[in-house]
């Protein structure tokens, strides 16, 4: 058997779950269940630091939009509660209501529950259809024999040893008394609970307090003090009990947050005044775990044909763009409904290349794709290409394209620089003088023979020199912002920016220059020609060329 990787939405497997619960509720000292109603609510409160966690009937409920009158169907209930397994590592003890029907009905719960690593279910001593503890002067209460019937047979169909079954006595809510409430607890500690949920809706803790004394240790007591919040925590633990729920905190939390919010948009018309509050989309990535898709997609996925890494230049505010750029870089404009890089990085990804490292800087917290890396430069105010590439130095190695970040391409584009031969290759374009050129800075390219429209023509083609002003009549292409880079040639322009750095140049240095210093050193710098095809993005004409360039 070789050693399998989970996917993030299976982070651990589940045998270990139900132990954990037992552990908590046999736990000598006082432990917490924090409530959780889906996935994300479920992960956060594992990432809190919670040991357990309570799927809360009227939680999930109302996450569905529904009330806690059994209006979502058992297995209904199952699938949320599927997401929150998958979602954690910590034992879920979930809100089973009154079994969901009758002993039958348990035990065909409590094996799917088991199948799908759930580690306990609280099972409450009513009538189905149930409805919230809180509502209504008391309900009805379950015959006694019934409800140990159902006990048992939970108990009986748990293929899991340490799967827990929490009997929850609803005498004092129902107003039935202390006796009939230890009369219950002893019963259903008889049958075979591996814990009691002794319940209460007063707004003081004296009524459980007064259980647990006549109770003493004889079986694990849980409670919610969901109504007697403000007792002290350590009055429970003095008490001795096993468990204390936080019931509903969490989505309690997040319509606050929710109706807040929604009423701020709603009014302002405007995000501006939100974004600070709120996560981030960033955070919510982290949160679902796209770290390990992206490792996963490197070690699964086949690269396809030649280098299937990237490394883009991105740090650039874009200044000619004025307002565009006050708040993200330029690479992060929108074009016809998603921003420049994305477009980039979806042209990459279609031509499988998928290690894709793009070095910030201007506004960098903009620039937050799931599935790229990133490094930044921080002094891009004052340093230029050479400085950003230099930020990608543990990227540059073995084969890879290049390529700036305010520039978009052609599918076909890319893939004749990826497939051309040489350890360093530049696409260049020979319709250069088709460019409105008006106040730009271009990158020009001499190379050892014009552009040949004969496409069986294949002789190599070489940089004689480049620069941004060449002498009339040498230039024979602009490049277009895209390189491809053997193994060899990441070695050679990785030991060129060193240099540049260890003399004191490399923050002024350009892509031209470093080019331009291979060339001095002998290096052979290659050209595959292309017509058009591709364009960079300046300023706002730019822009507008851009959305019909799509
Ligand atoms: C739940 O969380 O759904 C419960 C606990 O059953 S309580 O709402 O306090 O009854
Ligand atoms: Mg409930």
């Amino acid at each position: 058997m070789t050693a399998r990787t989970q996917p993030a939405s299976t982070p651990e497997p589940a045998p270990g779950k139900a132990a954990g619960l037992r552990a908590l509720l046999e736990s000598p000292h006082l432990e917490f269940l924090m409530e959780a109603h889906d996935g994300i609510s479920a992960k956060i409160v594992e990432r809190a630091g919670f040991k357990g966690i309570w799927a809360s009937g009227l939680s999930m409920s109302a996450a569905l939009g529904v009330r806690d009158n059994n209006e979502a169907s058992w297995t209904q209930v199952l699938e949320v509660l599927e997401f929150m397994a998958d979602a954690t590592t910590i034992p879920i003890l979930v809100d089973g209501d009154t079994g969901w029907g009758n002993f039958n009905n348990l035990r065909r719960a409590v094996q799917k529950l088991c199948q799908r690593g759930i580690a306990g279910i609280c099972i409450e001593d009513k009538l189905f259809p149930k409805t919230n503890s809180f509502i209504g002067d008391g309900q009805p209460l379950a015959d006694i024999d019934e409800f140990c019937g159902k006990i048992k047979a939970g108990k009986d169909s748990q293929t899991d040893p340490d799967f827990q079954i929490v009997a929850r006595v609803e005498a004092l809510i129902a107003g039935w008394g202390m006796d009939e409430a230890l009369k219950r607890a002893e019963a259903y500690h008889a049958a075979g609970a591996d814990a009691i949920l002794i319940h209460s809706r007063q707004s003081t803790a004296d009524e459980v307090l007064a259980f647990k004394a006549l109770w003493g240790n004889r079986a694990p007591v849980v409670i919610v003090p969901t109504m007697y919040y403000a007792t002290p925590t350590r009055v429970f633990r003095d008490a001795g009990f096993s468990v204390s729920i936080w019931a509903n905190q969490t989505l309690r939390a997040a319509i606050t947050g929710m109706q807040e919010i929604c009423h701020q948009i709603q009014r302002d018309e405007s995000l501006a005044d939100v974004e600070d509050r709120i996560v981030t989309v960033r955070d919510i990535f982290a949160l679902s775990g796209d770290k390990e898709l992206a490792e996963a997609e490197a070690r699964y996925l086949p690269a396809v044909g030649k280098g299937s890494r990237a490394i883009v230049l991105a740090a650039s505010r874009g200044a000619k763009l004025g307002n565009l750029t006050a708040d993200r870089p330029k690479c992060m404009i929108d074009v016809r409904g998603r921003p420049l890089l994305q477009r980039q990085i979806d042209t990459f990804h279609a031509a499988g290349i998928r290690d894709i490292t793009v070095v910030r800087g201007y506004r960098k917290e903009m620039i937050n794709f799931p599935a790229i890396h990133t490094v930044d430069n921080d002094l891009y105010a004052t340093t230029s290409e050479a400085a950003s590439l230099a930020c990608a130095r543990e990227a540059l190695t073995g084969e890879c394209i290049l390529a700036f970040g305010d520039t978009l391409f052609r599918h076909h584009v890319l893939d004749q620089v990826r497939e051309a031969e040489g350890d360093i290759v530049l696409g260049v374009d020979a319709l250069w003088r088709d460019r409105q050129t008006a106040d730009r800075t271009r990158d020009l390219v001499g190379c050892s023979r014009p552009f040949s429209a004969d496409y069986l023509d294949d002789d190599p083609v070489m940089v004689r020199e480049i620069g941004h002003d060449l002498a009339d009549g040498g230039t024979h292409g602009e490049w277009i912002g895209l390189a491809k880079l053997s193994a060899r040639g990441a070695e050679r322009l990785a030991r060129v920016l060193a240099d540049l750095q260890a003399e004191g140049r490399l923050a002024s240095a350009n892509m031209v220059d470093v080019f331009t210093r291979l060339l001095a050193e002998g290096e052979t710098v290659s050209v595959v020609y292309v017509t058009g095809h591709w364009m960079d993005v300046d300023d706002a004409f730019d822009l507008v060329k851009a959305g019909e360039f799509l």
